[in-house]
């Protein structure tokens, strides 16, 4: 499985899976979350809706992963997974890693051969950057891949990228 970064906007990324860091409610929010209902426009908002109707009427935990249509994302799927708000009073590092292999689960289970994270938490949820690319990069490598042969980081801006790419 390789493992690649790029710089750029999620949105256009012409992969299998492209994951979204949204929150718990699944209904939509600012950040990556906001840019994949915008972009992908109204059928995933549609089936997170219907989600929370039936298997999540309290939303999604975090840490835990979901799968929807891309709409019309050039995707396949989006998974949506959501991220541990930062803290430094307690340690939710195994949180933010279980959303990136629960993320991985799903993507097997779909078949998928191509992958595309944005980096979770690191944005409204506070994560220090550099130990959110320690944190993905340490959880994606440890994957065991099944479907999956190309995880892609795609980091919005120069600092996101600069610190995966010196943990990579
Ligand atoms: N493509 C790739 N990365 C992006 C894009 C994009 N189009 N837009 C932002 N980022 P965030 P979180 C980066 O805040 O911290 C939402 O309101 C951004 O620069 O999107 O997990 C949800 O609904 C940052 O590095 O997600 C939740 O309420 C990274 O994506 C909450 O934010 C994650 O930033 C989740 O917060």
């Amino acid at each position: 499985m390789d493992i690649r970064l790029v710089q750029g906007d999620i949105t256009e990324q012409h992969v299998d899976v492209v994951v979204n860091a949204a929150n718990s409610s699944l209904l939509g929010g600012g950040g990556v979350d906001g840019a994949i209902h915008r972009r992908g426009g109204p059928a995933i908002l549609a089936q997170c809706r219907e989600l929370r109707g039936s298997r999540l009427p309290d939303g999604l935990p975090a840490g835990q992963a979901v799968a929807t249509t891309a709409g019309d994302l050039p995707a396949g799927w989006v998974v949506h997974t959501v991220g541990p708000v930062h803290s430094t009073r307690e340690d939710r590092s195994a949180v933010l890693a279980s959303a990136y292999r629960e993320s991985l689960r799903v993507a097997e289970e779909l078949g998928a051969t191509t992958v595309a994270f944005p980096a979770v938490s690191a944005g409204v949820y506070g994560w220090p950057i550099d130990d959110a690319a320690r944190i993905a990069l340490e959880t994606v490598r440890a994957h065991d891949a099944h479907s999956v042969q190309e995880v892609r980081f795609v980091l919005f801006n120069q600092a996101a990228y600069d610190a995966f790419a010196a943990r990579l």
